[in-house]
């Protein structure tokens, strides 16, 4: 069984497309093991996204992922992290196939929705910026 870290970015929060979202990780058979709502600050969406760190769009990343509130929510499932991949679609919603999340509700490359984890490695890394051990553990069932 593997978990990812699911963001619904600032857009999705603006739309009130929450529910819409998490049921069609749900619709998929990703289930939720832990969720809060929650806001960045600048300094944490720069530590959040550090590996985008001097790329032409991170200034504009920053400032986007923390003008509003956001969703943050552990999924698990048998290939959870690929698969969410599968399901948010391309990063920019013009490229993005018409049935993923960022095909259908994405508004441009930055505001696009959706982010999730792209590895085992970074899965590991970004469930831990948001979530403690004891969160995890009481999503169990
Ligand atoms: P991903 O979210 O599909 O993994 P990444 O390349 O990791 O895409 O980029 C992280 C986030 O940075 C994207 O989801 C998007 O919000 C933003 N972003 C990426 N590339 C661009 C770009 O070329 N212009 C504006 N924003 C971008
Ligand atoms: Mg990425």
């Amino acid at each position: 069984m593997e978990r990812t870290l699911v963001l619904i970015k600032p857009d999705a929060l603006k739309r009130d497309l929450v529910g819409e979202v998490i049921n069609r990780f749900e619709r998929q058979g990703l289930r939720l093991v832990s969720i809060k709502m929650l806001r960045l600050n600048e300094s944490e969406a720069m530590a959040f996204y550090a590996v985008h760190k001097g790329k032409p769009f991170f200034k504009e990343l920053v400032d986007y992922m923390s003008s509003g509130p956001i969703v943050a929510m552990v999924l698990e499932g048998e290939g959870a992290i690929g698969r969410v991949r599968e399901i948010m679609g391309a990063t920019d919603p013009n490229e993005a196939k018409a049935g993923t999340i960022r095909g259908d509700l994405g508004i441009n490359k930055t505001e696009n929705t959706v982010h999730g984890s792209d590895s085992k490695e970074s899965a590991a890394l970004e469930i831990s910026f948001f979530f403690s051990q004891y969160d995890l553990k009481k999503g169990e069932r």
